[in-house]
């Protein structure tokens, strides 16, 4: 006779509690008896194939999920004193958060980044930067994660070399890096060269981690930006395995055997405000996994095991009574938790405003302290297991998602249907689906288009003050490049470039090499830009959803009758700019607003992401346009929004009405009112609001 489900069970958590009686996993409350795992008729078993029920047999009743905050801001000792705080009040991992100017390659004294550096994240430019980063904190002892993609080779290289000087072979090395390139295309934007050399690159950090870092994830396969975009929970969990597919193939076609690098290949996912629905994703993630590496030759189970990281959702946070946040975030992390995660971060309740303070960032952690040590949840494996809508809505996931896998692998796979823009478009489309039933209240968002306050109570927000962080990081600049053996730096530069150009040898070891003769972030990335040249992608804009979704709405008809009128008193149609400046590459919000303009009967001219602002105001001026539209999700506002006024009034468009939409913290609005902003827009905002303040600042310029 065969084992039964529980032998087998049995002989799988024994070995993951090590000499620990199984026993010590049982529980009593109060005369209730309570075992770690409940098996169903099913045969599905906690920690066996395809793993749906969770990849360890006794998930957190053995080891509870690492508690891994997503942080970084200003300068490495800044942000090293905020992660020892961390780490000292119950945060178990690390997660840096590195600003825009380092994701895209850029050194902090670079002129496109005068907005973004030490925002968002922390300004890195060499080895010297990331050493005091991790001042004081083991790098053999604490897992490090780091949300790098443009610039993984610099970064990682740094991080090696700065580990090295720690006395840390990378061997010792744990963490992981997202260097998941695809999705930047799709979603997130921060890629710096083409596609192909963008494998090539992932294909080399996978190669060298399998050799060199056999703790360490050589990749994060994310689906949260697409979450974050708009995507459905199936366009999620497809396009995100079909991610996956492209690089095992990647690193196939390199001569690498799956099972050597696949037990390290990571994978992380948005968790929104539909509890099953996400709880069942996760669990059909697994289960995908599973089949796709059996299909793709992996034989070693650890190969098939999809361990995963998930963030609670940032969209679904409001700017409107904030403390509501606290209670999303809360939620969420619960689906994440009952869904099986390996790794958490929780949102702090102002990041639809601001950077997070210190408040908000505590009460963020200890929403995942208080489901470990008060809730009790983390005593039974995967408690959802069995229930019938949970197993229901997991089995439509598998089903639908490998349908929409099946016809990317028609297409040639992910990096190709990438190239064709088609699975952006069809999320972007998503967003705007839902965007637009958000706004006729369809969807209901408490205390945004319900329950609304009347006013609102100001809260306390983290300011980084960029001039001073910038000024630092140039003079630390300054004193790399005087002290270093400037021959050796430039002939490691040199290999490295070599590498590139040859397309041959491993672009993380010429990079660590380089590293290590301390050149700097933006140098490292100029090297291989030199070869690969930068990226520049084409915006598409869709149309059609928000004329379709508004069909017959009274206030949808008056604007567009107002648009008509304008069209005939003054011979054209009111026309926007679309402007996204600095490395803030979130450009949701930004297509929702063209897409549903364009829709009302605006002329919209969407603009390339990354301008400076007087790119933005030369567009402005060739083009002719009534009003800009800047998007800001990257705290640079203030920096950028002035200066773009600035430009606009230098060419003489001072008729030009700018409204500014995004994360904006209130504390703000006078600021950029004064700086001559006409409105600003929160998240939350009501797009057929937004398009009558625009419209109504455009006639009155026009009427002045
Ligand atoms: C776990 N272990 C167990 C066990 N559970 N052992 C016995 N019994 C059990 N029940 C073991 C594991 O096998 C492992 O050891 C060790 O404990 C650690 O557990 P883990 O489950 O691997 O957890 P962790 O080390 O935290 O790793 C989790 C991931 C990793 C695999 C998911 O990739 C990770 O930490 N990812 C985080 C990614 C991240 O933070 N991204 C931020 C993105 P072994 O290793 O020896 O097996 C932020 C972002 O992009 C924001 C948005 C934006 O900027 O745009």
């Amino acid at each position: 006779m065969g084992k039964s489900p529980r032998d087998i069970w049995f002989h799988i958590a024994s070995a993951e509690l090590r000499d620990a009686p199984l026993d010590s996993l049982r529980r009593d409350y109060g005369g209730l008896a309570v075992e770690p795992v409940y098996l169903g008729e099913d045969g599905s078993i906690p920690g066996v194939e395809p793993f749906t029920r969770g990849v360890r047999a006794t998930m957190y009743a053995n080891r509870p999920w690492t508690i891994r905050q997503y942080a970084g801001f200003s300068t490495a000792e800044e942000s090293n004193r905020f992660y020892r705080r961390a780490l000292e009040r119950g945060q178990k991992g690390l997660s840096v958060a590195f600003d825009l100017a380092t994701h895209r390659g850029y050194d902090s004294d670079h002129p496109r980044v005068v907005g973004d550096v030490g925002k968002a994240g922390v300004a890195i430019d060499s080895v010297e930067d990331m050493k005091l980063l991790f001042d004081g904190i083991p790098l053999d002892e604490m897992s490090v994660s780091m949300t790098m993609n443009g610039a993984v080779i610099p970064v990682l290289a740094m991080f090696i070399v700065a580990a090295e000087e720690q006395g840390v072979p990378p061997e010792k090395l744990s963490g992981t890096i997202q260097n998941d390139i695809l999705k930047e295309f799709m979603v997130r934007n921060t890629y710096i060269y083409p596609p192909e050399p963008s494998m090539r690159i992932v294909g080399d950090i996978i190669a060298y981690a399998a050799e060199h870092m056999p703790k360490f994830n050589s990749i994060s396969i994310s689906g949260y930006h697409m979450h974050e975009a708009g995507a459905t929970a199936i366009q999620e969990l497809a396009y995100t395995l079909a991610d996956g597919m492209d690089y095992v193939r990647a690193a196939q076609a390199r001569g690498l055997d799956i099972d050597k690098f696949a037990g390290r290949l990571s994978f992380f996912f948005g968790i929104g405000m539909n509890f099953f629905v996400e709880v069942a994703k996760l669990r059909a993630a697994r289960t995908l996994w599973s089949k796709i590496m059996t299909d793709l030759g992996a034989t070693d189970p650890r190969s098939k095991m999809l361990r995963t990281h998930c963030q609670t959702s940032g969209v679904s946070l409001t700017e409107q009574d904030p403390y509501n946040n606290v209670v999303r975030t809360a939620y969420e992390a619960l689906a994440a938790v009952l869904g099986g995660t390996q790794s958490l971060h929780t949102n702090s309740f102002d990041e639809a405003i601001a950077l997070p303070s210190e408040t908000s960032s505590r009460i963020a952690r200890n929403t995942q302290l208080i489901l470990q040590h008060e809730t009790k949840i983390t005593d039974v494996v995967d408690p959802l297991g069995g229930s019938y809508y949970v197993e229901e809505l997991t089995r439509q996931l598998v089903e639908k998602a490998q349908a929409l896998i099946d016809e990317v692998e028609t297409q040639g796979g992910m990096t190709k249907a990438v190239q064709s823009g088609d699975p952006k478009l069809a999320i972007e489309k998503a967003a705007a689906i839902r965007q637009a039933a958000i706004d006729r209240g369809e969807e209901v968002i408490v205390g945004v288009n319900r329950y609304r306050l009347d006013t609102e109570d100001a809260i306390e927000t983290l300011e980084v003050d960029n001039a001073k962080v910038r000024a630092g990081q140039i003079a630390r600049l300054e004193a790399i490049r005087r002290t270093r053996d400037e021959a050796r730096c430039q002939s490691a530069l040199d290999a490295l470039r070599e590498y590139a150009a040859m397309d041959e040898g491993n672009l993380l070891d010429a990079a660590v090499a380089a590293a290590r003769a301390r050149a700097t972030l933006g140098e490292i990335s100029q090297a291989m830009e030199d070869v690969f040249g930068r990226y520049d992608a084409t915006t598409r804009v869709l149309s059609g959803v928000y004329s379709q979704s508004y069909a017959g709405d009274p206030q949808y008809e008056e604007a567009v009758r107002r648009i008509k009128g304008f069209k005939t008193s003054h011979g054209r149609a009111p026309s926007v700019f679309i402007a996204k400046m600095g490395q803030d590459g979130h450009d949701r919000g930004a297509k929702v607003i063209a897409t549903a303009f364009a829709d009302l009967g605006f002329v919209v001219h969407m603009g390339s992401l990354f301008e400076t602002p007087h790119e933005v105001a030369a567009h402005a001026e060739e083009l002719g346009v009534d009003a800009v539209g800047v998007s800001s999700l990257a705290a640079g506002h203030k920096t950028l929004v002035p200066e773009l006024i600035a430009a606009l009034r230098e060419r003489g468009l001072k008729d030009v009405a700018v409204v500014v939409g995004g994360v904006i913290p209130s504390t703000d609005y006078e600021f950029l009112r004064e700086a001559g902003v006409l409105d600003i827009f929160g998240p939350g905002t009501n797009v057929l609001d937004a398009a009558y303040s625009v419209l109504n600042a455009i006639e009155g310029r026009l009427s002045n």
